[in-house]
Parts: C-alpha cells; sequence; structure tokens
C-alpha cells in the first residue's frame, strides 16, 4: 500500500467536502452552526490509514470539530450532508448538527459541546471496554482540568489510548501564548505518558505509531485551521497548507484524485439538495 497516497485520498475527501460545505453556509443553505476542518485533515486520515494496517477499528471520540473525523474513518457522506441540512435522514436524525457527530457503524461518539468532556468520557470507555482509544481533543480543550486528571487515569491503568492534540494554536481567535505557559506534552510526560510535539505531516504522524494501542500516547500535532472558528469565511492569516504541501509531493496522481473527488462530492451535494 502506498501510505501516503491512502491518507491524500482521505484528506482530499475531506477538504472538498470542506470547501462545499463552506460556500453552502455562506450561501445560506446550512444554517446550523458548523465548524469545518479545512486545514486539519490529514490528521484524521493519517490515523484512519494507520488503524486499517493494524487491523484495528478504534472507538473515536472527537470535539465540536468533527467532519474529517467522520469522512476520514468511513461515515457515509449523505448522511452529513443530510445531517448538516437539518434533516431527519441525517447521521443522528438532524439532532446533533455539525459538532456533535456520533456514529457506531464507525465507533464514533458524538461530542456534547463541553470542551474537553470527550477526555474523561473517552479514559472511561477504555478503561471499562479495554478497546482501542483515540481521543481527539483541541489545544484550548486540553487545559480542562478533567482532561488532565484523566490523562493521569489514562497513564496508571496504561489504557491502550491515543490522544491526538489538534493544535491549531487557536481558542476561538485567541492563540496559546495569550492562554498559557506550558506545552501539553510536558504535562503528559510529567504523567508518564509517552509525548510527541510533530507536524501534521503524514510520515511524521505514522512513525510514531509503533506506539499506538499498546500504552496511553500523546501526539500534540501542529495543524493549520484555514477557515474561522465557526461558518465559512476563511482566515485573513495567511497559513501553509498541508494539502497543498501533500500535492506536491504526490504530483500527478494527487491531482486526479483531487479532481475526481471535487466532482463525486459536488454530485453528492447537488443531488441532496434537490431531494426537499
Ligand atoms: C468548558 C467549555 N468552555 C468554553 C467553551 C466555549 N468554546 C467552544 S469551542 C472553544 C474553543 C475550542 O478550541 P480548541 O479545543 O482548541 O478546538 P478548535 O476550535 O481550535 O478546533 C471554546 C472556548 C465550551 N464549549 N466549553
Ligand atoms: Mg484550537
Amino acid at each position: 500500500m502506498n501510505y501516503r497516497l491512502e491518507v491524500f485520498k482521505k484528506a482530499s475527501m475531506c477538504r472538498n467536502f470542506e470547501l462545499l460545505t463552506s460556500n453552502y453556509i455562506n450561501e445560506g443553505k446550512i444554517y446550523v452552526p458548523t465548524y469545518v476542518s479545512t486545514g486539519q485533515e490529514f490528521i484524521s486520515s493519517s490515523l484512519s490509514v494507520i488503524s486499517k494496517i493494524k487491523k484495528i477499528k478504534p472507538f473515536l471520540f472527537g470535539q465540536h470539530r468533527c467532519h474529517s473525523i467522520y469522512l476520514a474513518f468511513g461515515g457515509k457522506i449523505n448522511l452529513l450532508i443530510d445531517e448538516l441540512l437539518g434533516r431527519d435522514s441525517g447521521v443522528n436524525n438532524g439532532f446533533s448538527g455539525s459538532a456533535s457527530i456520533g456514529n457506531s457503524k464507525i465507533n464514533m461518539f458524538g461530542h456534547d459541546g463541553l470542551m474537553g468532556s470527550n477526555g474523561p468520557i473517552g479514559v472511561g470507555a477504555c478503561f471499562a471496554s479495554k478497546k482501542p482509544t483515540i481521543i481527539f481533543l483541541g489545544d484550548a480543550a486540553v487545559e480542562e482540568d478533567y482532561v488532565l486528571g484523566a490523562m493521569g487515569w489514562a497513564s496508571k491503568k496504561k489504557l491502550p489510548l491515543i490522544f491526538i492534540v489538534e493544535d491549531n494554536n487557536f481558542s476561538i481567535g485567541t492563540k496559546k501564548a495569550i492562554r498559557r505557559n506550558w506545552e501539553i506534552k510536558d504535562v503528559a510526560r510529567s504523567f508518564k505518558i509517552k509525548a510527541f510535539d510533530i507536524k501534521d505531516c503524514p510520515v511524521a504522524i505514522k512513525s510514531k505509531s509503533k506506539y499506538f494501542f499498546k500504552q496511553p500516547v500523546l501526539l500534540n500535532i501542529f495543524t493549520n485551521r484555514l477557515n474561522e472558528h465557526r461558518g465559512g469565511e476563511a482566515l485573513r492569516e495567511n497559513k501553509s497548507d498541508r494539502y497543498l504541501i501533500e500535492m506536491k509531493k504526490i504530483g500527478k496522481k494527487a491531482i486526479i484524485i483531487d479532481q475526481k473527488l471535487k466532482k463525486f462530492i459536488k454530485d453528492s451535494w447537488q443531488k441532496r439538495l434537490e431531494k426537499q
């Protein structure tokens, strides 16, 4: 398997989905509060491919920015579209909107909106079941006290889980340097958890995969959110885009995948929108 290409396929699905989602938010067709993960797709895409290689279907505990987790781990696109359109045919019958997507088919648990709550809930689920688990937290969510308590317990019980910190440097619009003088990697290490700062490069994520699902691991992954916290507006700040970097590295095959998925997703949206 060409790992990098497989990850790109998933990331391309997520990216093209989010680009159209942003357009439909801006056009007023999506009216639920929506959190797009444009720019951050390579984290869940890499973890999904790594899990597949390991033949593991982990429990997934995301937070509000969860479309890429759902799509990368094999959630059905039409069900997500219908959910964003508030329909009862949506993945959560129109009740979860964008922020709380859950789907038992892919072992994904929806978030309740309290930042960081998926930390202790995910640790508890892993402790009770001993099933491989991935907990996705933002760089702000890890500042919650209950996340830290849960980390300590995961360490003590040597649980087979991964804490993934999607470190986009933002809590809504406030940067890390204004909020704290510590790094979560150091905190996790103080709990005797294996912890690393890495970029959202698929190869960098894979380089830590030998530790996955055997003991608690924390990856603080630096990534760039390319949109505002909520809604379809692009960020004014000029940030590097992992999608373009990977596209350049892979070359022509990536361009073809991107074009195919763009069309597939456009057609999927149009079909769902036509269906009243
Ligand atoms: C306990 C709690 N405090 C504050 C909020 C309001 N809030 C919602 S999202 C958010 C920022 C989350 O940032 P982060 O965890 O880094 O995720 P990102 O949006 O960057 O993906 C905040 C403060 C909340 N929902 N819950
Ligand atoms: Mg953040």
